[in-house]
């Protein structure tokens, strides 16, 4: 019997009363009594939202952490820390959160001007009861109005094995961010805690023209159109270190000094799974209660659409670039600002790659008209990121950009 499931079944049996001590999310009561549900079909992420009259959107959210299993690009099943939606009530959310981790952690959506109320309930690690961390969530940089929500935990809450705290965040900022835990922050994000979040700009449903079309989406406030899009994707570049997560099944020193991703991903996965966009058919691994990589990269467009990409990097140890051969790529943002200096001049510019480390983040446009349809790759080109561990032929940090 694996650790995991002789301690699932003990946990099961005895530790269930401590498990029931209670879960208990905040969340205000006009939300609770007249929000309405809306859930990411892709990730199982709920939003319950309210907007008062006269008043800014309010959104509340439930996420645990805990841990659990992927499967890397040649077939292993390699354990890691993640987050995932809270599902069901009360204690309920304990049991499912077990070995339940997502990787990447679901994409979180907001718009500016919303209040959110994001309750995060730490279920342990069921694989490894000797570990007692605590976990955060941290909007990598977002300037929150005070440290306490800012989940590092040296200035911050952080959360305690079997319970729930709940962070207030106002959104004025738009762009592309990204969260993830803080908590040991070099090792609980190598082992996977780590998401996209994307703030949409209250410019959205007004319509600016812009090189000759019309939209009514944006990346930013930009005034003018020169953010905006008919499709928006969200990619995050990464990578699994095999050799840390097979040696954190258990106890004993990390090798912190050796980092180094040896399996490249787009969104928690290494081509050809990119590609799988039906969650049917990507692989489970085998201690995973369900599938934990629910993100597939496919980007499929239509001739003519001007197509945004969200594309950040959360490696902890390595520089990515990111290239797309036939396709027309301009920077509009970086670091989740417009690209305008300070006196408003763009520094918006065309370009045939992209190169971001650990924590960067760009605003792409591919604007699709006068490209031919078919598919085209996306793919670093770093060659030795194009693998899957020692697996050298076409894997890693590549996907495929579908135009009809
Ligand atoms: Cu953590």
């Amino acid at each position: 019997m694996k650790l995991s499931k002789f301690f699932a079944a003990l946990l099961g049996t005895l530790a269930l009363p401590a498990a029931m001590a209670g879960v208990y999310p905040q969340c205000p009561s006009d939300v609770t009594a007249l929000g309405t549900d809306s859930v990411d079909p892709a990730t199982g992420l709920t939003l319950r939202t309210y907007t008062p009259p006269g008043g800014n959107r309010k959104v509340c959210l439930h996420v645990v952490a805990g841990d659990g299993w992927q499967v890397l690009g040649d077939g292993r099943q390699a354990y890691g820390f993640g987050f995932a939606p809270a599902q069901g009530r009360d204690e309920e959310v304990m049991i499912n959160g077990i070995a339940a981790a997502k990787f990447p952690a679901p994409t979180i959506t907001f718009q500016e001007g919303d209040e959110v109320w994001l309750s995060l309930t730490n279920v342990g690690m069921i694989h490894r009861p000797d570990l007692f961390d605590q976990h955060s969530v941290h909007w990598h940089g977002y300037p929150q109005a005070s440290a306490i929500f800012d989940g590092v935990p040296q200035a911050s809450a952080t959360v305690q094995m079997g319970s729930t705290f709940t962070y207030y965040y106002k959104v004025n900022d738009p762009g592309t961010f990204m969260w993830h835990c803080h908590v040991e922050a070099t090792e609980h994000m190598e082992m996977g805690m780590l998401g996209m979040l994307n703030v949409l700009p209250r410019q959205n449903g007004s319509a600016r023209t812009n090189d000759g079309k019309t939209f009514t989406r944006f990346a930013y406030n930009d005034g003018d159109g020169s953010t905006g899009y008919d499709r928006e994707f969200s990619l995050q570049m990464g990578a699994v270190d095999s050799n840390f997560h097979e040696l954190h099944e258990l106890v004993q020193p990390l090798p912190f000094l050796e980092l180094k991703g040896d399996f490249t991903q787009l969104n928690g996965r290494g081509y050809p799974m990119t590609t799988l966009e039906n969650q049917a058919d990507m692989p489970v691994g085998a201690d995973a209660p369900a599938l934990s990589q629910q993100l597939h990269s496919v980007l499929r467009a239509t001739a003519g659409d001007r197509v945004l990409l969200r594309l950040t990097n959360l490696s902890v140890d390595a520089y990515y670039t990111l290239t797309a051969m036939g396709l027309p790529m301009r920077i509009v943002g970086r670091g989740a600002a417009i690209a305008r200096g300070p006196a408003g001049d763009s520094w918006a510019h065309n370009t045939a790659s992209v190169t971001l480390g650990g924590g960067d983040g760009v605003d792409l446009l591919i604007d699709t008209r006068g490209v031919a349809p078919g598919t085209y790759y996306l793919y670093t080109t770093n060659l030795n990121f194009l693998s899957n561990g020692a697996n050298e032929d076409r894997g890693g940090l590549m996907t495929t950009f579908v135009l009809q």
